[in-house]
């Protein structure tokens, strides 16, 4: 009976991870980066839930230079004693089970971090190789695991190696190391920069937390693997350091709230800036919320209601003034907000929205009371008095410019567009599939319009560069004959009349030189999208063209080149008897070339733009486009180039 019973658990078992196997999406989303780095963090988050509950210090990530990965932490070590219920060791559980991570036995943690709980299992599923080392009461197991291959029949399992105790130890923890699958992943790998911010970010989040990463494939300056530790014991007071660095603050105040119950923790950090506009970053459970929810939404209400309430008291606001809105008591702040719960709910298309209802009101209910307490301490008068003078302010300022737009749009609306001349649009009327091209002076302008699909391709060339959102005051941007150009030409408004059903393209495409100048443009214009467009960066409709950097012509027959790598690759193909332009910019290519090459949808190349981490979106903006010349130029070495920013972007296709 028992044999049995094994049997038909075993093969329930391997079913599960098949099905990994045959749907990968289902489980991580997509087999591209995003899936593969999905992988290793399912591994992380079990590692971090170990250190977040007090029994670990320490997570490590290294990346070998075979591509494989090993993630260790110092916790109790994977349990090795068998499970009654499933007559398995807990940590073959652990790796064959679907849906059982660190989570098989369900009391263990009170808030289980992670992504979306598909668990370690999927890993193994993806992975060609897994291997487990525990150091656990003075003794080492090790269990080895190899994936069942897709279209082939499973013979006697997955477990290549099973569960043996090999030695002794003083050590206690986990290791696990893990083989991404190239049947799974193609030639996609593992990055450091992806494993470096999101440590980063896990440090800052989870306090006290040592977490690193080494990176085996690439040596440093010192001739060493390339390697990072990250630890702060402020947490989010930490983490609003980190992300106004680049800013000029209203103070060097950070606020810090924190407070909960037996299953809801919530923290708060917030500073205030002289920039433009908020920057609300929010977690649950250690996830990103880049939509918000209801989170957010409790935040702001209790923030809204808490400084209304002390403006009265404290005769910031007088009898016949209205209440000050909430958006003008955000102007220029920087806030991070973390909550621990149980039972997440996640919303929208893209899983980033906090969706739970009763969240709003515990939000709310434990803020105001912090709140109420944090401002009307004495020591606290002056950051009081200073943010809710800042929000009557922006308060006054909002109608200023508002008055000001309408003069402008009568001025507009009497002078006839402003895009005559400039502008050529296209003729169909298909908004989900009409292009506009941003593109750099006039000359490519032209070169463009001639060269372009008129039927869904518009054309707007930018004589001057347009003026930098970062450092300018709202009223001056809208001033600038580029942006305001664009703004019209795109239809949506911008700013918080911005409206992403009025946009008239499905693509915007920025079209520059792959120079110094281009990259500023480039980084210019995401700015002014980033800041007052920001929908149109999230939603995807921001893209980079790339026009080719090089020519190769051999016998009559023309091929293009768009970087280094493909022009190695082509030139060695050809073995020689080759002619070789390289061009310098947009304008020596003729009408023909630029359609062959950059706007032909069937022949170009994209990159779109994308906004995973809005941490660091945040950063990487504000420290290129900012006021602080030294930071910038820190920055610029470091990165050795200006185009960090187009690092937001990712190639389409391939
Ligand atoms: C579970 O309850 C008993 C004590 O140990 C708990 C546990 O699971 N600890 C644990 C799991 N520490 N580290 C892990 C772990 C580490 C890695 C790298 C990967 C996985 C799947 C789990």
């Amino acid at each position: 009976m028992a044999a049995m019973e094994y049997n038909a658990g075993n093969i329930v078992v391997l079913e599960g991870l098949e099905a990994v196997r045959l749907r990968p999406g289902m489980y991580i989303g997509t087999t591209g980066a995003k899936g593969l780095h999905h992988i290793l963090w399912e591994i992380v988050d079990n590692s971090m839930d170990e250190a977040a509950n007090g029994y670990a210090t320490h997570v490590g990530v290294v990346i070998h230079q075979d591509n494989s990965v090993s993630v260790t932490d110092n916790g109790r070590g994977i349990p090795v004693d068998i499970n009654k219920k499933h007559k398995k060791s807990g940590v073959e559980l652990v790796f064959t089970v679907l849906h059982a991570g660190g989570k098989f036995d369900n009391n263990e943690y009170k808030f289980s971090g992670g992504l979306h709980g598909v668990g370690a299992s999927v890993t193994n599923a993806l992975s060609k190789w897994l291997n487990v080392n525990i150091y656990r009461d003075g003794l080492e197991y090790r269990i080895e695991f190899h994936s069942p291959k897709s279209g082939k029949k499973i013979k006697s399992g997955i477990i290549k190696t099973p569960l043996t105790q090999i030695g002794r130890t003083k050590k206690k923890g986990t290791t696990v190391s893990f083989m991404p699958d190239s049947e799974v992943f193609g030639d996609e790998i593992i990055s450091f920069d992806t494993v470096k911010n999101r440590l980063r970010e896990l440090a800052f989040l989870n306090k006290n937390i040592t977490l690193t990463v080494e990176d085996k494939r690439v040596l440093g300056d010192d001739g060493k693997p390339k390697k990072f530790e990250f630890c702060y014991k402020g947490g989010l007071i930490d983490f609003v350091n980190y992300v106004n660095e680049a800013k000029t603050k209203q103070s060097n105040k950070i606020i810090y709230l924190e407070g909960g119950t037996d299953n809801f923790e919530l923290q708060v950090a917030i500073q205030y800036t002289q920039h433009y506009g908020e920057n609300i970053i929010s977690y649950v459970n250690n996830i990103p919320t880049t939509d918000g929810g209801t989170h957010e939404t409790g935040f702001k209400s209790a923030l809204t209601k808490a400084l209304n309430e002390y403006a009265r008291k404290n005769n910031l606001l007088k009898a016949k003034d209205t209440n000050v809105i909430g958006e003008d008591y955000r102007d220029g702040m920087t806030a991070i907000i973390s909550v621990k719960m149980q039972n997440i709910q996640f919303e929208g298309q893209t899983k980033s929205k906090l969706g739970n209802p009763e969240v709003k009101g515990i939000v709310e209910s434990i803020l105001s009371e912090r709140l109420d307490l944090y401002l009307n301490e004495s020591r606290n008068k002056d950051i009081a008095t200073l943010i809710v003078k800042a929000g009557v302010n922006a308060s006054k300022v909002r109608e200023a410019e508002r008055q000001a737009k309408d003069a402008q749009r009568k001025k507009n609306a009497m002078t006839g567009s402003v895009l005559v001349g400039k502008f050529s649009a296209c003729t169909g009327r298909n908004t989900s599939i009409n292009e506009i091209f941003i593109v750099e002076g006039d000359s490519a302008g032209g070169s463009t319009r001639q060269g372009r699909d008129r039927s869904f391709q518009a054309v707007l060339p930018l004589r001057g560069k347009p003026l930098n959102a970062e450092k300018k005051q709202k009223a001056q941007i809208i001033q600038n004959e580029e942006i305001r150009t664009i703004v019209y030409a795109l239809g949506t408004d911008y700013d918080r009349d911005f409206n992403i059903a009025d946009l008239k393209y499905d693509k915007v495409i920025i079209l520059a030189d792959a120079d110094q100048d281009g990259a500023h443009i480039r980084a210019i214009l995401l700015t002014f999208f980033y800041r007052y467009m920001r929908q149109l960066v999230t939603e995807g409709h921001v893209y980079i063209g790339m026009p080719p950097l090089y020519k190769i012509e051999k016998k009559g027959s023309v091929k293009y080149a768009y970087d280094d790598k493909e022009l190695e690759k082509m030139t060695a193909d050809l073995k020689g008897g080759y002619t070789l332009q390289r061009y310098k910019g947009l304008g020596e290519m003729n009408a023909e070339q630029l359609w062959e090459t950059t706007l032909n949808p069937r022949r170009r190349s994209l990159l779109r733009v994308t906004i995973e981490d809005a941490a660091e979106a945040d950063l990487i903006i504000s420290t290129l486009m900012g006021d602080d010349v030294e930071m910038r130029r820190n920055f610029i070495f470091e990165n050795a180039n200006f185009n960090k920013v187009d690092l937001f972007a990712k190639k389409l296709g391939g």
